[in-house]
């Protein structure tokens, strides 16, 4: 096993691997900004080092620096998260080059999985379905020409750099297709320093239904089920869930396999998601994120795997804990990502200090988070307060749970998008399941009904406001029993 581990990466993912280490009786080590002093994780962890000034290309993004507090403290392995250094292929290298064991894939496979284009070819290769389109890249305007008159119109031009959507143009017909080109090539070269930009047929509205997997260095890999993540604005995920609505045990299984195949096919060494459009009954492959996901808690939630440990374990040079046939989806799980951003404001991000807070509990609850009463989240980074996840027996339960737990919590001193998550929970179309990517702009009524919700808790919240200043450990506990009547008298006047 790894000796000690240092997390290169800050919130609430950085205290979600150390709780993982602590378990493992492995100890941590935290590298954190100049921004991040008072922060939750550099506290949890056993040591804690300064590594540069607020900006993330100063500290977190800094590799030599990371490199060297590693060295220094003796940590034999390094945990990434998500994000920042992740899927930098330069810094496994840098790690596998210093004797530090960089607890994901190699660089190899981090390069290929990158470039979107070879892992379209590799996958194809290893029998995973992609979405019709390009199996090189695109570089002039005949070409892709020649290429969309093929697949048929609509098409969607992606920098192959890229993925998360950046950059990413959908084309509706040959008159659009000169400037799109230009511009994703633009971005491409500017956003990812490579120009080379590939062509896919265009999907109206699917479902973005994603694997877990897990490879060891024995040359295992299995899967734990899907996550269904179409709930999304601007292309950040808000709301995920486990299993899909949409997914029969049947497809789970097939789809389940070929995800495997494709991870072992690689050689992929640790936990991954392999990202497929469901469209029409059918799964299209669309790449694969070589790392934890911010969205893990769900899967671990429905089948009891912790994906942190294995993590770890597989770092080690230890075959999975676990086999496929063992691997059981029980109940249902969803997770609210809970930002500090104003829903009545274009979801602008509202940094702060937050003055008052109390999380939600009991059954079926975690909460995944960085932050504590009387926090200052900096401005630096991404907004993210919290994930707060929940079980169920079933699907309804956990809506309903959700539902429960968003009335219970409390964060005074920062606007953030808990309104807008209770009115997805109220959705009809949500409640019965019927998602797509284009959900929350073709939800036309959800600012509505967030705006009606935030009405209805406004005089509460304003008398509450005054007891927080006052005793604010005992009008947190008021407010939760307060608020949560409320809901429930709405409950039952419907
Ligand atoms: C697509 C697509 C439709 N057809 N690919 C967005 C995130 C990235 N992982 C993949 N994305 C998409 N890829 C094909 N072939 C639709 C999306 C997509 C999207 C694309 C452009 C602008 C907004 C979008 C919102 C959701 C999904």
């Amino acid at each position: 096993m790894v000796n000690k581990v240092l997390i290169a990466n800050r919130g609430e993912i950085a205290i979600r691997v150390m709780r993982a280490c602590r378990e493992m009786g492995i100890p941590s080590v935290a590298v954190y900004s100049e921004a991040d002093k008072e922060a939750l994780f550099a506290k949890y962890a056993d040591e804690a080092y300064c590594i540069g000034p607020p900006p993330a290309t100063q500290s977190y993004l800094n590799i030599q620096k990371v490199i060297e507090v590693a060295r220094a403290s003796g940590a034999d392995a390094i945990h990434p998260g998500y994000g920042f250094l992740a899927e930098n292929p330069k810094f496994a290298r840098a790690c596998e080059e210093n004797g530090i064991k960089f607890i994901g894939p190699s660089s190899r496979v981090l390069e290929l999985m990158g470039d979107k284009v070879m892992a379209r070819r590799e996958m194809t290769k290893a029998g995973v379905p992609v979405v019709p389109g390009t199996d090189e890249c695109v570089a002039e305007f005949g070409e892709a020409r020649k290429i969309a008159n093929e697949i048929g119109y609509p098409v969607i031009i992606k920098p192959s750099g890229g993925g998360g959507g950046i950059g990413m143009t959908i084309v509706a017909n040959e008159g659009e297709l000169a400037k799109a080109l230009d511009s994703t090539q633009a971005i491409a070269t500017t956003t990812f320093g490579l120009c080379d930009v590939y062509i896919e047929k265009y999907l109206s509205n699917p479902r973005h239904i994603e694997f877990q997997i897990l490879g060891d260095s024995k040359g295992n890999a299995i899967h734990l089920g899907e996550r269904e993540c179409s709930i999304q604005r601007r292309h950040q995920k808000l709301i995920e869930e486990s299993p899909s609505a949409a997914v029969t045990p049947e497809m789970r299984a097939k789809m389940g396999e070929v995800a495997a195949n494709g991870a072992r096919f690689v050689g992929y060494e640790g936990a991954g998601t392999m990202e497929f459009l469901f469209s029409g009954g059918r799964f299209y492959f669309l790449e694969v994120n070589a790392r934890v996901q911010v969205e893990h808690p769900v899967t671990e939630m429905v089948t009891g795997v912790d994906i942190v440990k294995e993590q770890i374990r597989i770092a080690s040079g230890l075959p999975l804990s676990i086999k496929q046939e063992d691997i059981r989806m029980n109940g249902s799980a969803i997770e609210c990502r809970i930002n500090a951003e104003d829903p009545l404001n274009d979801f602008v991000p509202t940094p702060g200090k937050i003055k008052s807070y109390h999380s939600p509990g009991g059954t079926g609850i975690r909460v995944d988070s960085g932050v504590y009463a009387s926090y200052t989240i900096p401005p630096f980074y991404d907004p993210m307060i919290s994930k707060l996840i929940v079980w169920g027996r079933n699907r309804n339960e956990a809506i309903t749970r959700m539902r429960r737990a968003l009335y219970e919590y409390i964060i005074v001193g920062i606007k953030n998008n808990i309104p807008f998550h209770k009115a997805v929970m109220e959705n009809p179309r949500f409640m019965k399941g019927e998602l797509g990517t284009h959900f929350i702009d073709n939800e036309t009524t959800l600012i509505e009904d967030m705006k009606r919700i935030m009405e209805q808790e406004k005089p509460l919240e304003e008398k509450l406001s005054h007891l927080f200043e006052e005793k604010k450990r005992i009008a947190a506990i008021s407010a939760v029993a307060a608020v949560t009547q409320m809901y429930h008298q709405r409950q039952t006047r419907q």
